[in-house]
């Protein structure tokens, strides 16, 4: 049976199998890709109010890729008081802000109680946003600094405050290729049995991918599968994010970037493979807005959200330091063709736009 019949079958889909797909024309995949976005959303695309703050850039470990950390590429660290945190948090919530996204460095001058503390001041000024704060590297590093256990560290971030996790610091998954760009984090299972210790405290998390920079397709293919067996156990992954590798201002060397046709077929891809994951996030950051509104033809069926600020693929190239206007965003979804949804952070429907 060719791959295609497999895909339309409603066939789990193998490592084998998803190398094919890479073969595939861009059209044909697209053309599978969405039929399953359509069947499972039909034309809704999602996308939520939210503010981004990274509040710290100091880190002890030296990923390759990153761009953000304080170090000889980008002297300037800073850490924000617990004040200005919160101040930001307000302000974003009086212009619509739902949700606020918290991911910083591993900053070991801090304090456990810096990393906690800010949680806990959000949502007593603001008991009703969302927080969604605190990446499995972030958590493994407070685990490792403080002498923690990580149910420990989980435990006090519901206590604080804490609503959901975000997806970073998967990378990649494969121990050879994550050595190679970020040796000294969170290993892979590392990574993955933080994530299922959250899902047992019934709480909700998503999942990145970061892609296009000396990974090979078996890498990608990997690292979905790895997340697929988990989502099996758990299901408690809402959405799940391919990051674009961004270039800039940092200490990976890379021979070739992904062409525009190769982030649509992993992007269709992860569509397909990842049948038990409900959202598949196309982050207008790291793709482009213009690259992130066609992956909507090809399997993606959100496009996170207006962000305001974003400092950590900002810094590596990104054209996102100051966010996008929600009218823009609105608009751009609506003339690709498509509805826009605002949703909030467990992706329960606000608004149709
Ligand atoms: O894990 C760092 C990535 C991530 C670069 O959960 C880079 O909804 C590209 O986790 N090029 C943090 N990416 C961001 C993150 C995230 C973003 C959007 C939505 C969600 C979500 C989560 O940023 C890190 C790392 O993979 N990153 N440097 C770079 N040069």
């Amino acid at each position: 049976m060719s791959v295609v019949e497999k895909v339309r079958n409603g066939e789990r889909i193998g490592m084998e199998d998803a190398l094919a797909l890479y073969e595939l024309d861009l059209f044909t995949l697209g053309e599978l890709a969405d039929e399953k976005r359509r069947a499972m959303h039909g034309k809704k695309t999602y996308f939520n109010i939210n503010r981004h703050i990274n509040p710290t850039n100091v880190c002890k470990d030296v990923c390759k890729f990153c761009a953000y950390s304080a170090s000889r590429k980008n002297p300037n660290p800073y850490t924000m008081p617990i004040e200005e945190i919160v101040e930001t948090a307000q302000k974003a919530w009086e212009h619509g802000a739902k949700e606020v996204h918290i991911v910083s460095a591993h900053n070991p001058e801090a304090g456990l109680e810096w990393y906690l503390g800010m949680f806990r001041a959000i949502k007593e000024a603001l008991p009703d946003i969302h927080v969604k704060a605190l990446t499995a590297a972030e958590i493994n590093f407070l685990a490792e600094e403080y002498g923690l256990s990580i149910d420990e560290v989980l435990d006090a971030m519901v206590e604080n405050g804490v609503d959901s996790m975000p997806g970073g610091g998967a990378e990649i998954f494969d121990e050879k290729v994550r050595d190679y760009i970020c040796k000294g984090k969170v290993t892979s299972k590392g990574w993955l049995d933080i994530h299922r210790k959250w899902h047992e405290r019934g709480r909700k998390s998503n999942a990145t991918m970061l892609f296009g920079h000396v990974e090979k397709r078996e890498h990608r293919i990997d690292h979905m599968l790895r997340l697929r067996n988990l989502q099996d156990e758990t299901g408690g992954f809402n959405c799940f994010i391919p990051l674009v590798y961004q270039r800039e201002n940092n200490f990976l060397k890379v021979e070739s970037f992904p062409t525009g046709q190769e982030i649509l077929k992993t992007m269709a891809i992860s569509r397909l493979v990842l049948d038990n994951i409900p959202h598949l996030k196309a982050y207008w950051v790291t793709a482009t807005i213009n690259l992130a509104l066609i992956a909507q033809e090809y399997g993606a069926n959100d496009l996170d959200g207006t962000i305001e600020r974003e400092s950590i693929q900002a810094a590596a190239g990104a054209k996102s330091a100051h966010g996008m206007p929600l009218d823009d965003f609105v608009h751009l979804i609506k003339d690709s063709g498509f509805v826009p949804v605002e949703r909030d952070s467990l992706y329960n429907e606000l608004k149709v736009w």
